[in-house]
């Protein structure tokens, strides 16, 4: 996959990508990495790129010219969608994730100040894509999540030690706990089950746990998938062990 990043600060970029997966996928030829600033195509002395919005108000908007002249130069290295990154996207989740993961290129557009002209995105923009209700001071970070989500399900690029199959989200529920040496902390063991070496009795426990912490924490992803027979006896089966947590007072 080539991912072109069009961005005011292309070594946050580079820089990003130097740890972890997105190196790696890089050193195997799985993902090559572009960035195109905008400052290079400005045609102002002073070498701007931003403008003052319209209508007044605070902050500075990223002026259409040169942004759009680094999206065209981008354009030539492929044939992917621009996604501009921004709070009005489309939130990322694992789904979206595995779609991207499928392209063979795409143009991430970061954005800074109070964001683009609105008339780069009517021309320019394919898709717009949001990591979180929250605000970034620019999309560089956001971009980052996006390489970094994207990247890690590239053919090969996870060692099957952390292999995607196993992942959080991979059937949409969240992790169960791990635990690694020592088999005591303080007071808190390792559970029995799994240091008894039933492989069967763990992956069922891990299933459980999962279950039960979606149900817990994360309501709102149960309700997007249709629990099998064995799943819905295990989330049973964990529920009532909690309720008689409570009725026992322990935690
Ligand atoms: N920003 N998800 C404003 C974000 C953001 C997000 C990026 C801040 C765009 C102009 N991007 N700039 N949340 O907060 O993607």
């Amino acid at each position: 996959m080539r991912i072109d990043v069009v961005t005011l600060f292309p070594d946050m970029i580079q820089d990003g990508c130097r740890y972890g997966i997105p190196r790696i996928a890089q050193e195997k030829g799985l993902l090559q990495l572009g960035t195109w600033n905008p400052r290079d195509y400005s045609r102002n002395k002073h070498r701007n790129v931003d403008d003052r919005p319209y209508g007044g108000g605070p902050g500075m908007v990223m002026q259409v010219q040169p942004v759009a002249e680094a999206i065209t130069a981008a354009r030539a290295e492929g044939q992917g969608p621009v996604i501009y990154l921004s709070p009005q996207g489309r939130r990322l989740d694992q789904t979206a994730v595995r779609r991207f993961a499928e392209l063979p290129h795409a143009i991430l557009l970061a954005g800074r100040y109070e964001g683009i002209d609105e008339r780069l995105i009517t021309r320019h923009v394919d898709e717009e894509c949001s990591i979180g209700d929250y605000v970034l001071s620019g999309g560089e970070p956001a971009a980052l999540v996006w390489i970094d989500a994207v990247t890690r399900l590239l053919p090969g690029a996870l060692g099957d030690e952390e292999s995607a199959l196993c992942d959080s989200f991979m059937d949409g529920l969240l992790d169960y706990p791990h635990y690694s040496r020592p088999e005591v902390v303080d007071d808190l063991a390792v559970p029995a089950v799994l240091t008894a070496g039933n492989h069967a009795e763990i992956a069922r426990w891990r299933l459980k746990q999962s279950l039960g912490r979606t149900w817990r924490r994360r309501p709102d992803l149960l309700e997007q998938i249709d629990l099998n027979e064995e799943q819905q006896a295990l989330l049973a089966e964990y529920i009532r062990e909690q309720q008689t947590m409570e009725s026992d007072g322990n935690p």
